[in-house]
């Protein structure tokens, strides 16, 4: 089989729903993904390696922050962004992952909660890619449910002590701050969130060997014992879990269009190898009717979650947005994603197990982001609440 190359996918003239900005941003970063991902993410992926020298060329092109404005960031308005996750993801759901926190979590909270110090000493930094960030939220025994968490912040002088455990924490390791949620006990138990620079004593990152997905993003457990931060430190603006879960919006927001770049790796690869793998009769197996059948389900889902994310940007540009929207799309295009993968696999019969193609490496991925960010079945609950007005979780 010849190597397949990726032409794009686009079923109902989208890019006409696009504007100038917008397709430029989209194409760029595809050439950017072209050129410097799909060279070594399979490499990256068998060796469990993130691809660190990528930091500094996507810091170039804007990709850090793209959303925010000033502090040298990009100031891309939703639809821009969401394209460029929608791009990277289509070389690799951990360097999506990799933006995704870098930015979302960790630059949002600084620019939307921080102080003009805090602002001045990280956001330029980040944009530049000089200073990575992670995002503790999650912890051994609590996930779905963060507001259970037990780590704690108690003021001693002009300082704050933290003690606790983070879990599967994207970019633990190799970040330089850390934004920890934790309990204040001083405040009655209310979360608040930390900037913990992450050379501070008492302040450990041992990363999770083995997983079978996202190899190509560090994953980490964070552990803070007696971590003394100044009281400068605290993120003024946050109080209470809607705090970390204003953040989680932005995140998944960038997920729901990054899922639609996974997909559109997977479809397109299968559309190609149908096309030029012949069975019975010396005939593509494209010609067979039960292969046109997962191609038409396949790129159906996709417009439709491509429809449905850009009506979501179009809302946030416009300040409309609700969260239950954002979840409706990371939701249905996760999931959507993660059956592509799966007829995708399907179509490539044998050589869908094997990572000369990037079918399984996305399948893998995909079981991450369906639980990362909210679980599927989180979001199901979260649209549950929203038209019947009663919280099932
Ligand atoms: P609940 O009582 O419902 O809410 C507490 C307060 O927050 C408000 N709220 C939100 N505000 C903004 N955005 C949202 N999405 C919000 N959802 C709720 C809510 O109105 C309330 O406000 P107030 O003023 O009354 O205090 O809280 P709950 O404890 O019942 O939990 C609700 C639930 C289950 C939906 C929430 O905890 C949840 O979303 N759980 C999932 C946890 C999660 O997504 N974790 C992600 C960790 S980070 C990560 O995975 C990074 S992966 C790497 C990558 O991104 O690539
Ligand atoms: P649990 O909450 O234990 O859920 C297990 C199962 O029970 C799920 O199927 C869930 O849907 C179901 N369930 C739970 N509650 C209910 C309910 N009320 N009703 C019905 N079903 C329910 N977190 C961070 O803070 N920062 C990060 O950077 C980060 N990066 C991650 C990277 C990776 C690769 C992974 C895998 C996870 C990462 N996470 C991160 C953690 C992630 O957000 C959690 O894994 C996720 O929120 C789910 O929590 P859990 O794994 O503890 O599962």
């Amino acid at each position: 089989m010849p190597a397949i190359k990726f032409r794009g996918v686009d079923f109902i003239q989208f890019d006409s729903l696009l504007n100038d900005e917008e397709r430029l941003v989209r194409d760029t970063t595809r050439k950017f993904v072209e050129d410097n991902v799909i060279p070594i993410i399979e490499e990256c992926n068998r060796a469990g390696r993130f691809p660190r020298e990528l930091v500094k060329p996507m810091a170039e092109l804007g990709f850090f922050g793209a959303s925010l404005h000033g502090y040298g960031c990009a100031g891309m308005g939703n639809v821009e962004y969401g394209l460029v996750t929608q791009e990277l993801e289509r070389g690799d759901s951990g360097l999506r992952s990799f933006v995704s926190v870098h930015s979302a979590l960790v630059m949002y909270p600084i620019y939307t909660f921080g102080t003009d110090e805090q602002k001045n000493r990280w956001l330029p930094a980040m944009q530049k890619g000089e200073k990575l960030g992670c995002f503790g939220l999650t912890e051994p025994g609590f996930g779905s449910n963060p507001g259970g968490m037990r780590t704690r912040a108690r003021k001693s002088g002009k300082e704050y002590v933290l003690d606790g455990e983070k879990m599967w924490i994207t970019s633990g390791s190799i970040a330089d701050v850390a934004v920890i949620w934790a309990k204040v006990e001083d405040e009655g138990d209310r979360i608040r969130g930390f900037l913990v620079e992450t050379d501070r004593a008492g302040f450990k990152a041992d990363d999770v060997h083995g997983k079978w997905s996202l190899r190509a993003s560090v994953t980490s457990g964070l552990s803070l014992q007696d971590v003394r931060v100044p009281e400068a430190n605290l993120l003024p603006g946050t109080g209470g879990l809607k705090s970390p879960l204003m953040c989680l919006n932005q995140a998944r927001y960038g997920i729901a269009w990054g899922a639609i770049g996974a997909a559109m790796a997977c479809y397109d690869c299968a559309l190609q190898y149908a096309l030029l793998r012949k069975q019975f009769r010396d005939q593509p197996i494209a010609s067979h009717q039960l292969v046109q059948e997962k191609l038409a389900w396949m790129i159906t889902e996709i417009t439709k979650a491509q429809l449905l994310i850009l009506q979501v940007g179009r809302l946030k540009d416009a300040g409309k947005v609700e969260h239950q929207h954002i979840s409706m799309a990371k939701r249905n295009n996760v999931w959507m994603a993660l059956e592509c993968a799966r007829m995708s696999r399907d179509i490539l019969g044998a050589n869908g197990i094997a990572d000369d193609y990037p079918i399984m490496r996305h399948m893998m991925n995909l079981e991450s982001v369906k639980t990362y960010e909210g679980t599927h079945d989180i979001h199901t609950l979260i649209i549950g609440a929203s038209v019947t007005g009663v919280d099932a979780f």
